[in-house]
């Protein structure tokens, strides 16, 4: 595995490339360009410039996370083709600079979705929460306000206010989008975009949906075990692939995420992985926890081992991590407890290797 870094870029993270190198076994930053409006061509010049800095700072970039998917795809519109001939130009610029793994999301409107991003836990660090009957009682603009007031005046990637303003045509648009004709248009996507993958060996990583459950009636397709065989297997190809994120698959008890990781990972279809814990609250809610097993619901030793077990070497990241120790920055993103997850995960993989060899 590639233990990388999710970096923000100089103007949007607090966090310099300086530190992220301090941080024991960090090879890789995991990038991207945020001011690229969503669906136009990242140019060569500004990817040029962000491997250019992360290069100087003694690391490298091969993961993208994100590059978005503009909503008239996920709809279905006819100006999708146009959006996607934009993208396929998108995918080349980056396999020129080197990158090997795109991370994208095809959830409709939203990126993720959390109800509080700093509830104070009994140690004194806060995190983000999920509570299910505030999302039952929201309308949309309530939660993009909501998330808007609590971001230390960070734009929350998915969340930008310029999109949030058109919510209430956007939901229109939604209206007859329902989870069959959501699949059918990532299907759609994915046989445009996937050959040129191949031809410029990039891999398309779908992120899954957080929560992975529908939320204010619109559709969510990568929930499960089931949804994820149904996406790798619309196109046949190691690079139409996941990104496992165990904490958005584990906020659903029913998850069996270690299997999710034998099953997929075992197939060659998990060039990226983000790892965190999550505890559960009953009633579908769930607060984000320390990385370490016994402060969340998920095993982190069995999905590390389940990792080791399949051969697995792909790129890693910590995900979300608390704000402790008086640190303030950009929810879930800050430096102290993702690198506390980084020397855990760490840990337990030197630990599983030397294990498996004695
Ligand atoms: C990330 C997602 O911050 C996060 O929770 O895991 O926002 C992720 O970057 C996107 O869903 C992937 O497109
Ligand atoms: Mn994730």
């Amino acid at each position: 595995m590639q233990m990388t870094f999710r970096w923000f870029g100089p103007d949007d993270d607090k966090i310099t490339l300086g530190q992220v190198r301090q941080i024991p076994g960090v090879q890789g930053v995991v990038g991207a360009l945020y001011d690229v409006p969503v669906g136009e061509v990242w140019p060569k010049a500004k990817i040029a410039q962000l491997k250019a800095q992360i290069e100087d700072a003694g690391m490298s970039l091969e993961v993208i996370e994100s590059v978005n998917i503009h909503d008239d795809i996920k709809i279905g519109l006819p100006s999708r083709d146009q959006y996607i001939e934009n993208y396929k130009e998108t995918i080349r610029n980056l396999s020129e600079f080197g990158i090997k793994v795109i991370c994208y999301n095809f959830m409709p409107v939203f990126d993720w979705v959390r109800t509080e991003l700093a509830r104070t836990l009994p140690d004194g660090s806060t995190t983000m929460a999920y509570d299910q009957s505030i999302v039952d009682t929201m309308d949309p603009e309530g939660m993009a306000a909501s998330v808007e007031g609590d971001s230390n005046g960070y734009v929350m990637p998915g969340w930008e206010p310029e999109r949030m303003k058109g919510l209430k045509a956007l939901f229109a648009q939604y209206a007859d989008v329902d989870e069959q004709k959501l699949s059918d248009n990532l299907r759609y996507f994915l046989e445009a975009i996937i050959p040129t993958c191949e031809q410029y060996d990039v891999k398309m990583a779908i992120h899954p949906d957080d929560p992975p459950r529908p939320i204010f009636g619109l559709p969510r397709i990568v929930k499960n075990f089931d949804d994820l065989k149904a996406i790798v297997e619309m196109v046949d190809s190691p690079h139409n692939a996941l990104t496992l994120c165990t904490g958005s698959l584990g906020e659903n008890p029913e998850n069996d995420v270690p299997a999710l990781i034998r099953y997929f990972a075992g197939r060659d279809r998990v060039p990226f992985a983000h790892v965190r814990n999550i505890k559960h609250l009953g009633n579908d809610n769930f607060e984000e926890a320390a990385h370490l097993s016994e402060m969340g619901s998920l095993d982190i030793y069995e999905i590390m081992k389940a990792f080791h077990d399949v051969g697995f070497d792909g790129y890693i990241r910590p995900d979300h991590g608390r704000m402790i120790w008086g640190e303030t920055g950009r929810p879930g993103y800050g430096l102290y407890d993702r690198a506390l997850g980084i020397a855990y995960l760490n840990g337990l993989w030197e630990a599983i290797d030397k294990g498996s060899k004695a």
